[in-house]
């Protein structure tokens, strides 16, 4: 069985159904996320974009090595390698299409050599061929955002363990804004965010033999204030048992029933410091975008003491 039939099984078989968010990035899914980033009412990318668009000369050049954690299309990417003196790039991926065109997109700028691999196992790559260049990890986008508090801070200890010190990590956080924004910005009128999320359903079909009827399911997307993060769920909207032969799975759906999809948790400028500290960096420089709240933070690895 693959790793995603096993985590589809292990996820419809739990009482409160759930599938990993990583999924959502099939081929299809990744233009339809591409979709999102230009929706007038989901402002995290281009936010990201401008921040980088006006910062990114300020980080220092000394980095000749830039590791992207989850390298996308490449089109934020472009403003920090612009900003280095020809940085070996490496776009560490788990789609080969989004790694296609990252290259395509930067390939004139830098020596690019993409690595379709999960975060870890790219960092380890890039290590390995290492001599003394300085190395700058990029973790754009608030994808962070989409681990749990424990998994967050376990991963980025790992990547903290995967750099030396001196070494950089440019880190993106989405803030908590007004709760309408939130919700408008993971509902959007347009429903691409639903297809979006219902795609994951599609991609179970075509990958797993899958018998799911997207229609018989509705996007919703929830906040929890306590926890502070979106949620994307996909309900059911009738009584159903759908077989996923592929998974060894017969999946029972009450109607009402959801599956829990994504969780996209917001950040509070003020405590991303302590995040920093907790695993191994000190913050050097964090700039904040006002017309749509998202932090950009730079941390340099610090010596384990
Ligand atoms: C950019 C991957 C962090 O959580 O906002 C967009 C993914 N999900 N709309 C996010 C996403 C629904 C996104 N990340």
């Amino acid at each position: 069985m693959t790793e995603f039939a096993a985590d589809v099984r292990a996820g419809l078989n739990k009482s409160r159904k759930e599938l990993p968010s990583k999924y959502l990035y099939d081929e299809l899914g990744s233009a339809l996320f591409d979709a999102i980033t230009v929706l007038p009412e989901y402002g995290l990318t281009r936010a990201d974009e401008r921040i980088l668009a006006r910062h990114a000369r300020e980080i220092p050049r000394e980095f000749s090595m830039v590791a992207e954690l989850g390298s996308g299309s490449g089109k934020k990417t472009r403003n920090v390698i612009e900003a280095l003196d020809s940085p070996h790039y490496f776009p560490i991926d788990v789609s080969a299409p989004a790694l296609e065109r990252c290259q395509r997109e930067l390939e004139s700028l830098a020596q690019v050599t993409p690595l379709e691999m999960s975060y870890l196992d790219g960092l380890d790559r890039v290590r390995s061929g290492r001599d003394g260049e300085a190395l700058l990890v990029l973790f754009l986008g608030s994808t962070i955002g989409n681990f749990e508090a424990r998994c967050r801070a376990e991963l980025l200890a790992q990547v903290r363990a995967r750099m030396r010190e001196g070494d950089g990590l440019l880190i993106g956080f989405d803030l908590v804004k007004p709760v309408e924004t939130m919700l408008e910005a993971y509902d959007d009128p347009c429903g691409v965010t639903a297809s979006f999320n219902l795609n994951l359903l599609g991609r179970i079909n075509r990958e797993l033999g899958g018998g799911f009827n997207l229609r018989a399911f509705a996007h919703e997307a929830r906040y929890d204030a306590g926890e502070r993060r979106i949620e994307m769920h996909l309900r059911s909207r009738i009584d159903q048992t759908v077989a996923i032969r592929g998974a060894n799975l017969c999946a029972t759906f009450r109607e009402g029933e959801t599956i829990w999809t994504e969780s996209s948790h917001k950040f509070y400028a003020e405590e991303i410091p302590r995040m920093a500290r907790d695993t191994g960096f000190r913050v050097e420089a964090q700039w904040v975008d006002e017309e749509w709240p998202f932090a950009e933070s730079l941390w340099r690895a610090v010596g384990s003491g």
